[in-house]
């Protein structure tokens, strides 16, 4: 008994620690070896030897909150990361797994199709120099056999995409000829707070935009509104949607969650991340270098672009209670920022606030450059 105990002993300290010459167990991992370390995780990047990990710095760990719209997972289904166009450096991507428990995850290059290495986390410690990697998340296939492998390529910046009209923008312009559609009828509208009557008229969101900083519905602080299109927004190359705003400068944004459905019902929200570490307080300004994900990123006139692309491995996806190919509702989701609301990464969320009379997202319009046939 003392015999075998001690067999284990050695066994665990050998693969948590490093590897002992047991020809069983040989020490130089290959690549079709996973080693699983024990413990809450941390992950260096460029650490290619997985049978000689360093145990993670567990006070670096940032505690991470489950981003909100994130559903809970059916038991062995697909484990999920938020996706972005862009994520930002050195922050911790979290995964979401059902069990946590049997979760290992890892990192590679752009290029990859394993990991370097797997380890027992519940995040990615992304890296901190700009560059593209691809992130891994598996259950345990004794404990899963079943459940499908999370693999997607992320590009990593230290700064998101610039203001209309600079190089490396996402900015689309309003009479851009890719549109194919315009929101054409309002489902339902729920205003938040400090918004006037005179900024309560639904059907100025609906049709193409303007730069017109007037045709707009403010949704108020916390409100939401779902538009219906004649057209069908389907999944095709490239951006699908366009959601535009009407800050009247490019450092003066309001911003707001953007969510569909094929069903009118079941919405699933696209992930966003920013990086602004203090309140913008009252008609405060921030910088759009610092926004991934949010409608509002960009001036009257310019629209921000999301592809339904990114919502492919979502949990509702996967499971097909949203249909990327038969989109029939968009859904606006004013942020209140006052740090009340994360993004996908558990970061705060602010935006101007308090504001008033026009407060919150002032949507202008919803454009449509992928619809089905
Ligand atoms: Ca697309
Ligand atoms: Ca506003």
């Amino acid at each position: 008994m003392k015999v075998a105990l001690l067999h284990i002993f050695v066994f665990v300290l050998c693969v948590t620690v490093t590897a002992c010459g047991d020809p069983n167990h040989p020490s130089n991992s290959g690549s079709d070896l996973k080693v699983i370390q024990s413990g809450t995780g941390g992950y260096s990047s460029g650490d290619s030897d997985a049978g000689n990990r360093v145990p993670p710095d567990t006070d670096a760990q940032v505690p991470l909150i489950v981003a909100p719209g994130v559903p809970p997972l059916a038991s062995c289904t697909s484990p999920y990361a938020p996706v972005l166009e862009a994520v930002p450096a050195g922050a911790s991507l979290p995964i979401f797994a059902n069990p946590s428990d049997g979760l290992a995850v890892g990192t590679g290059a752009s290029d990859s199709t394993i990991p370097t290495a797997w380890l027992t986390a519940n995040y990615i410690a992304l890296p901190t120099d700009p560059s593209d990697v691809v992130v891994f998340a598996e259950l345990s296939p004794t404990a899963c056999p079943t459940a499908v492998e999370f693999a997607q390529k992320y590009s990593v910046r230290s700064s998101f995409a610039p203001a209309a009209g600079l190089s490396g923008s996402t900015a689309i312009a309003k009479d851009d000829n890719r549109f194919v559609a315009w929101a054409t009828h309002v489902q339902s509208i729920n205003y938040g707070t400090n918004v006037t009557a005179f900024w309560q008229t639904p059907d100025l969101a609906l049709g193409p935009a303007t730069d017109n900083t007037n045709d707009v519905v403010s949704l108020g602080e916390g409100g939401t509104i779902t538009l219906g299109f004649d057209a069908t927004l389907s999944d095709g190359p490239g951006y699908d949607l366009v959601v535009f705003e009407n800050g009247f400068a490019d450092n003066y944004l309001e911003l707001a969650f953007v969510e569909v459905s094929s069903d009118d019902s079941h919405f699933v929200r696209f992930d966003t991340a920013s990086l602004v570490d203090a309140p913008a307080g009252a008609y405060g300004t921030l910088d759009t270098q610092q926004l991934e994900g949010f409608a509002g990123k960009y001036r009257v006139g310019f629209g921000t672009p999301f592809d339904l692309t990114w919502l492919k491995t979502r949990p509702e996806v996967l499971a097909g209670t949203v249909d990327l190919s038969h989109i029939t509702s968009v859904r606006i989701v004013d942020i209140i920022g006052d740090g009340r609301t994360r993004d996908s990464l558990g970061h705060v969320v602010y935006d101007p606030y308090p504001t008033s009379g026009s407060a919150g997202f002032d949507l202008e319009a919803v454009g449509l450059l992928n619809v089905a046939p």
